[in-house]
C-alpha cells in the first residue's frame, strides 16, 4: 500500500466510526446470541447475586454447595459462595475423565521445535503425581509456593499440583532477576520454590536455577525445598538437603491424589504487581470466584468450543497466562497451545508457523505483539495457512487502529472477530470486552461491560459521566465474583489503592476512559499517564497512538517532563523501521513527527522533544516501563528494575547517550 492510501485508510477508520460485523457464518455456530446476551444483561441488572448464583451453580462441580452468594458485612472485603467447598484442579481436570479423558490437554512446542503432547489423563496423572511430591517435602494447605519456570507444560502442573492441595502459588516470570524473585519469596513467606535449570528464550538459555540460588543466597529463609525441573541439560549447582530434581521428587511416588476440598474464598494464587510506588503488591485471588470468572469469559468472550486449539500467547508469570492458559481453557476441557519462545525465533514468521502446525482457532495475543509482527511485513503471515483461525483477541494494553485493522485483514483475513478485552490483574477476568457474532467492533474500543460487570466512569468528585467522550475514572460498583480479595498481608493498602479514592464505594481500576455516543469504551491510559500540557489533559497513549500511525515508527512511549511553561512538556520516545536519524533534537524527522501529531491531534500535543533508541524497556507483559522514562526524560537516577530489558545498553540510548 502507498503511504497516502494507507493514511487514507487509517483516516477513515478513525473519522467513518466504522463498526465491523461478524460474519453470519460466525453468528450460527456461537453458543451466545443476541437474545440470550440480552436475557443474561436483564436477569444481572434485575438480580445481580442471583446472576452469579445460578452462573455458579452451573458451571463449578461443587464438594458442597454455597450457602450464601455475596457476603458484604465487611466491605470492602467481599466473599462469595460462601461454605461451598471445590477443588479447583478437580474443576479443570478430573472432570473431563469421565467423557474425554484421552483427549488433548496440551499441546507443547519449544523454541527449537521440539513438541510434547499431554492428554487430560495424561496431565491428571502428572499433576497428581507432582501434588504428591509436594506434600511429601511438608508442602500444606495454605502454604505458598513460588514458581520461576520456563513457559513449559510443567508450569501448569506445577500451578494445578498447588490447587490440588490447597497450596498458594505464586508465580513470579522468569524474566525477573533475582533481587525481583528474593523480594517476591520473602513477601509470600514461601515454603517451597520450583524452577528449572533454564529455559529456552531468543536463542538464549535463561539461567533460572542461578537467580534462584542468588535469590536464595540473599535471605528467604522460609523456604525448605526448591525443585528443580531439568529442562536444558545445563549445569546447575545443587544444595544438598534443599533442592531436589523434578525427576527425583516425583520417583515412584502414586498418582492417586485426592483432592483437598476448600473453602470457596480458600486463595488460590497470589500474583505479584507493581503498583506506582513501593514493593510490588500480592494480588490474592480466590477459588471459585476466580474459576468462575474465567469459566463464564472464556465461554462469553472466546465462545469457546470443544473443538478449539486455544492459544493464549501469555506467560504464565502474567494474570492472563493464569486465567487463559492454566485455568479457564482447561475448566472447559480444551485443548490448549503452549510455545515456549520468543516470536522471532528464528523469524517473525513464528507464530504464524504455529498457527498453522497445530491448527490454531482462537489466537490471543497483546497489540505489542501484534505491532511488532505488522512491521516485520505481510510476508512471513502470507506464508502460512491461517484458515484454521476463528477467532482473534488482543489485551495489555490500547490497540491503535492501524495495527487492529492489519490483525484483522492479514491474520483475520476479514473473517474472524476480534476480541478486544479489558481487564487487570486485579480483575482476574475479562470485565469489558465484545461477545463475538452478538457486538459489533470498533477498532480501538473494548466495547461494552460483560453481563454482571456494573462498570462506568465518574468524575473527580465521583458522579458518574453520562456525556458522550467526556474522559473519566474508570470504576466498578458492584463486587464481581473473580474480583481480588486483597494485598497479601496488606489489607490497608488494599482499600487504600482500589477503593479509598471515592469513600469505598467503587473499585477504582486507576485507568481513566471515556464512552463515546454508542455506550462503547474507549481506555485513555492510566490514570497517572494523563498529562496536563497549558491545562489540556491528554492521554500518552492517544499521542503515542498518533506517532505509531507514522509510517517510519515502529513504537512510541511518550511522557511528561515537568515545564515552566506548559507545566509539563511531551517526551517522546520512539522506536523507527530504520536507522535512528542524525543530527540534534531538530533533525528533520522530529520535525516531520511533530508536524505529523499536530496534525492527527493537534498543536497541543506536539512532543517537545523525540529520541530515538532500538526499542523501549517495557514489563513482561509488554507494557511500557513509562516511569521509568519519565525518569530519564527529567534527567533522575533510575531506581526501577531494570532486569526484564532485552538489552541493557538500550538505557545508554534512551539517555541521549549514544
Ligand atoms: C490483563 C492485563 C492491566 C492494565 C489495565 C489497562 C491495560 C489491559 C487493555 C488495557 C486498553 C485493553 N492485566 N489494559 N487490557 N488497556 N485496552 N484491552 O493486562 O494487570 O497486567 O494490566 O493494562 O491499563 O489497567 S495487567
Amino acid at each position: 500500500m502507498t503511504n497516502k492510501s494507507r493514511n487514507d485508510t487509517i483516516d477513515s477508520i478513525l473519522k467513518e466510526d466504522r463498526r465491523f460485523l461478524p460474519s453470519s457464518q460466525f453468528v450460527e455456530n456461537t453458543s451466545i446470541n443476541n437474545h440470550n446476551l440480552k436475557t443474561l444483561n436483564q436477569l444481572a441488572n434485575d438480580d445481580h447475586e442471583l446472576f452469579w448464583a445460578k452462573l455458579a451453580h452451573n458451571e463449578i462441580d461443587w464438594q458442597t454447595h454455597f450457602s450464601k452468594t455475596l457476603d458484604d458485612s465487611k466491605a470492602p472485603h467481599y466473599r462469595w459462595f460462601d461454605e461451598g467447598t471445590l477443588n479447583v484442579s478437580v474443576n479443570c481436570i478430573d472432570r473431563h475423565l469421565i467423557d474425554h479423558a484421552d483427549k488433548t490437554a496440551i499441546l507443547f512446542e519449544g523454541e527449537r521445535g521440539d513438541t510434547q503432547t499431554l492428554t487430560y489423563r495424561q496431565l491428571h496423572s502428572a499433576v497428581c503425581r507432582f501434588a504428591n511430591a509436594l506434600k511429601l517435602h511438608g508442602v500444606k494447605l495454605g502454604d505458598r509456593v513460588v514458581l520461576y519456570m520456563p513457559m513449559v507444560p510443567e508450569a501448569v502442573i506445577a500451578m494445578q499440583a498447588c490447587a490440588r492441595i490447597g497450596a498458594i502459588h505464586s508465580v513470579v516470570f522468569g524474566g525477573f532477576s533475582a533481587e525481583a524473585l528474593k523480594n517476591r519469596i520473602e513477601d509470600a513467606q514461601a515454603k517451597a520454590v520450583i524452577t528449572a535449570d533454564g529455559g529456552y528464550r531468543g536463542g538464549k538459555i535463561i539461567p533460572l536455577k542461578a537467580a534462584c540460588d542468588e535469590a536464595l543466597s540473599q535471605g528467604c529463609s522460609s523456604v525448605q525445598t526448591v525443585f528443580v525441573l531439568n529442562r536444558t541439560e545445563e549445569n546447575v549447582t545443587m544444595v544438598p538437603g534443599r533442592d531436589i530434581y523434578w525427576h527425583d521428587a516425583i520417583q515412584h511416588i502414586s498418582d492417586d491424589c485426592p483432592p483437598q476440598w476448600v473453602n470457596s474464598e480458600h486463595p488460590l494464587f497470589l500474583l505479584y504487581t507493581s503498583g506506582s510506588t513501593g514493593k510490588p503488591k500480592g494480588i490474592q485471588h480466590s477459588s471459585a470466584g476466580y474459576l468462575l470468572g474465567t469459566i463464564v469469559t472464556m465461554k462469553w468472550v472466546f465462545d469457546a468450543q470443544a473443538s478449539d486449539v486455544f492459544w493464549c500467547t501469555a506467560d504464565v508469570g502474567w494474570i492472563t497466562g493464569h486465567s487463559y492458559v492454566a485455568y479457564g481453557p482447561l475448566a472447559l476441557g480444551m485443548t490448549i497451545l503452549m510455545y515456549e519462545g520468543a516470536p522471532t525465533v528464528p523469524d517473525a514468521g513464528r507464530f504464524w508457523k504455529l498457527c498453522e502446525d497445530h491448527k490454531v482457532t482462537v489466537f490471543y495475543t497483546a497489540p505489542t505483539a501484534i505491532r511488532a509482527l505488522m512491521k516485520a511485513g505481510d510476508e512471513f503471515p502470507n506464508q502460512y495457512d491461517l484458515s484454521s483461525l476463528r477467532l482473534l483477541g488482543t489485551v495489555g494494553e490500547p490497540i491503535n487502529p492501524e495495527a487492529w485493522m492489519w490483525y484483522h485483514r492479514v491474520i483475520g483475513k476479514e473473517r474472524c472477530p476480534i476480541v478486544d478485552t479489558w481487564w487487570q490483574t486485579e480483575t482476574g477476568a475479562h470485565v469489558i470486552a465484545p461477545i463475538p457474532g452478538v457486538v459489533a467492533t470498533k477498532p480501538g474500543s473494548c466495547t461494552l461491560p460483560l453481563p454482571g460487570m456494573d462498570v462506568a466512569i465518574v468524575d473527580e468528585s465521583g458522579k458518574e459521566i453520562e456525556e458522550a467522550d467526556k474522559g473519566g475514572y474508570l470504576v466498578i460498583r458492584k463486587p464481581w465474583p473473580s474480583m481480588l480479595r486483597t494485598i497479601w498481608g496488606d489489607d490497608k493498602r488494599y482499600i487504600e489503592t482500589y477503593w479509598q479514592r471515592f469513600n469505598n464505594k467503587y473499585y477504582v481500576a486507576g485507568d481513566s476512559a471515556r464512552r463515546d455516543k454508542d455506550g462503547y469504551y474507549w481506555i485513555m491510559g492510566r490514570i497517572d499517564d494523563v498529562l496536563n500540557v497549558s491545562g489540556h489533559r491528554l492521554g500518552t497513549m492517544e499521542i503515542e497512538s498518533a506517532l505509531v500511525a507514522h509510517n517510519l515508527v515502529t513504537e512510541a512511549a511518550v511522557v511528561g517532563r515537568p515545564d515552566e511553561i506548559t507545566g509539563e512538556a511531551i517526551f517522546a520516545y520512539v522506536v523507527l523501521k530504520g536507522q535512528r536519524p542524525e543530527g540534534g533534537i531538530d533533525n528533520k524527522l522530529s520535525v516531520e513527527l511533530q508536524q505529523w501529531v499536530t496534525k492527527q491531534i493537534g498543536a497541543i500535543a506536539r512532543p517537545k522533544e523525540i529520541r530515538y533508541a532500538d526499542n523501549l524497556p517495557k514489563t513482561r507483559s509488554g507494557k511500557i516501563m513509562r516511569r521509568l522514562l519519565r525518569s530519564i526524560a527529567c534527567g533522575e537516577e533510575i531506581t526501577q528494575d531494570t532486569s526484564t530489558l532485552e538489552n541493557e545498553a538500550i538505557l545508554e540510548q534512551l539517555q541521549g547517550k549514544q
